[in-house]
C-alpha cells in the first residue's frame, strides 16, 4: 500500500491528524491495533480547551459537540469544605466545554469512514521502518496477511505504550519525567452531578474530582494510593469517600447512581524529546504525559497535530520543510508549559504522604493565596482553558 501519511495510533491524535490532513487533500492511512469497539469503549478525558474545540469545528466534525457539550464558565474548588467558584469568563472571558473523548473519537471515526477514508484496525505486529530515508514504511499484519505501507512521513500517534518512540535510535530522544505518590480511581455513573461546576477538592482525606458527561452521567474520581486495587472499592464504598471528602456541607446534592465503568488511573509527568527522528514524528501520549489533574493530555494532543498538520500541509503545498523542521520546538514550547501547569495544579490539589507533611502545608498556604488573589486567579484561568497556540 501507497500513502503520503502513515498514521500509527487512532486515537485523538490519530484521528485528529488524519482528518486535517483530508481536509487539506493529503492522503493518510491510520493503522490501530485495537479494535474499532475497544478505541471507542476507552473512557478518559473530558475538558476541551477553547482551541480544541475550534479546531474540530474547523474540520466539521463539531457537529454534536455542539448539541450535547457542556459550556463551562469556571470550575469549583473546595478546600477543606470552603467552595470557592473561579470564573475564566470573568478573569479573562473565555470558557471550556465538557465533552467525553469517546464521544470525540466516535465522531472522528464516524466521519473519517463516511469520507471514505481507512482505519485499519486490528492491525498486529506494527513496526516502522527506514525513517532515516524518504521512503520510510508501516509493517503490520491485516487479517492475517502481511501488509507493508509505504509513506513520505509518518506520525507516531499510538500512546505512551506504542512502540514508535522506542523505534527511534537509542541516544537519538532524552526523556524527562517522574511519577506520583498517588493515582486516580475513575468513576462513571449513571447519575445526576452534584453541581453544574466541576468541583475539585482537596480535603485532609484526599483529592476528589467531580466531573461529569451530560446532566445525567457524572464522571468522578478520588485520590488513591499509587498501588491500590479497585477490588477494594466496592460503589458504596466510593460514594462515601467522595461525599466524605466533598463535606457535610455540599454532599446532600450527591446522586449515588449506577457505576457502570471504574478504573485506576497512574499519575505521571512524562516528555520525550525531540519529537522528531528523520521522517517518523510524534504526537500526543507517545511523546508526553501529564498528570490529568490539569484536563491537559487529550488538548496537548489536539494542539500537537495542529502543528504537526500545518507543518505537512506547508510541505506538499510548496516543497519547503521549514516549518516541518520546527515542529518538535514549537509542540515542546507548549507541552512544557502545560507540565508546569499540570504537575503544580496537582501539587496544589493532592495530600503526599505523611513523610512530606511540609510540602501538604505549603500546598495549602499556596492554595490558600490563589483563592485570595486576582491576579494568582487570572493565572491559573489562563492556563486551565489552554494557553495561546504559538
Ligand atoms: P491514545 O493513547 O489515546 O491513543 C493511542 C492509540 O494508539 C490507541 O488507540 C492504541 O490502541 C494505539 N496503539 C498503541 N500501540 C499501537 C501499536 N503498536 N500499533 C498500532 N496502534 C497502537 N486526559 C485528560 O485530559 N483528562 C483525563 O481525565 C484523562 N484521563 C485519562 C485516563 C486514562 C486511563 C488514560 C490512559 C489517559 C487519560 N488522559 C486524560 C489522557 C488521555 O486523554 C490522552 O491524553 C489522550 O488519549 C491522548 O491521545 P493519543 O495521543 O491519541 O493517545
Ligand atoms: C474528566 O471529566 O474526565 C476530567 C475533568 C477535569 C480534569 C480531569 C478529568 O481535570
Amino acid at each position: 500500500m501507497r500513502t503520503q501519511v502513515g498514521i500509527v495510533g487512532s486515537g485523538p491524535a490519530g484521528l485528529l491528524l488524519a482528518e486535517i490532513l483530508r481536509c487539506n487533500g493529503i492522503d493518510a492511512v491510520i493503522v490501530e491495533c485495537k479494535s474499532r469497539a475497544y478505541v471507542e469503549g476507552r473512557i478518559r478525558a473530558g475538558v476541551l480547551e477553547q482551541g480544541t474545540v475550534d479546531l474540530l469545528r474547523e474540520i466539521g466534525v463539531a457537529h454534536r459537540l455542539e448539541q450535547e457539550g457542556l459550556v463551562h464558565d469556571g470550575v469549583d474548588i473546595c478546600l477543606d469544605g470552603d467552595r470557592h467558584h473561579i470564573n475564566f469568563r470573568e478573569l479573562i472571558g473565555k470558557t471550556v466545554v465538557i465533552y467525553g473523548q469517546t464521544e470525540i473519537t466516535k465522531d472522528l471515526i464516524q466521519a473519517r469512514l463516511a469520507a471514505g477514508g481507512n482505519i485499519l484496525f486490528d492491525a498486529g505486529e506494527v513496526s516502522v521502518h527506514n525513517l532515516d530515508t524518504d521512503k520510510p514504511s508501516i509493517n503490520c499484519v491485516i487479517n492475517g496477511s502481511r501488509l507493508r505501507i509505504d509513506c513520505d512521513f509518518i506520525a507516531g500517534c499510538d500512546g505512551f505504550h506504542g512502540i514508535c518512540r522506542d523505534s527511534l535510535p537509542a541516544g537519538q530522544i532524552k526523556t524527562f519525567g517522574q511519577t506520583y505518590p498517588f493515582a486516580w480511581l475513575g468513576a462513571l455513573a449513571e447519575s445526576v452531578p452534584p453541581s453544574k461546576q466541576l468541583i475539585y477538592v482537596r480535603s485532609s482525606r484526599g483529592f476528589a474530582l467531580f466531573s461529569m458527561r451530560s446532566r445525567t452521567i457524572s464522571r468522578n474520581y478520588l485520590q488513591v494510593g499509587p498501588d491500590e486495587d479497585i477490588g477494594q472499592w466496592p460503589d458504596e464504598r466510593i460514594w462515601q469517600e467522595l461525599a466524605q471528602r466533598l463535606g457535610e456541607e455540599h454532599s446532600a446534592c450527591i446522586d449515588a447512581g449506577r457505576i457502570v465503568e471504574k478504573s485506576i488511573t497512574q499519575m505521571r509527568s512524562f516528555v520525550a524529546q525531540p519529537m522528531r527522528h528523520g521522517r517518523l514524528f510524534l504526537a500526543g501520549d507517545a511523546a508526553h504525559i501529564v498528570p490529568p489533574t490539569g484536563a491537559k493530555g487529550l488538548n496537548l494532543a489536539a494542539a500537537d497535530v495542529r502543528c504537526l498538520a500545518g507543518a505537512l500541509k506547508q510541505y506538499y503545498q510548496s516543497g519547503s520543510e521549514d516549518v516541518l523542521h520546527k515542529y518538535s520546538a514549537t509542540a515542546l514550547n507548549r507541552v512544557w508549559k502545560a507540565q508546569r501547569f499540570s504537575r503544580w495544579m496537582t501539587s496544589l490539589l493532592h495530600i503526599y504522604p505523611a513523610q512530606q507533611d511540609f510540602e501538604n502545608q505549603i500546598h495549602q498556604a499556596e492554595l490558600d493565596y490563589v483563592l485570595s488573589s486576582k491576579a494568582a486567579l487570572t493565572s491559573f484561568a489562563e492556563n486551565y482553558v489552554g494557553l495561546p497556540y504559538h
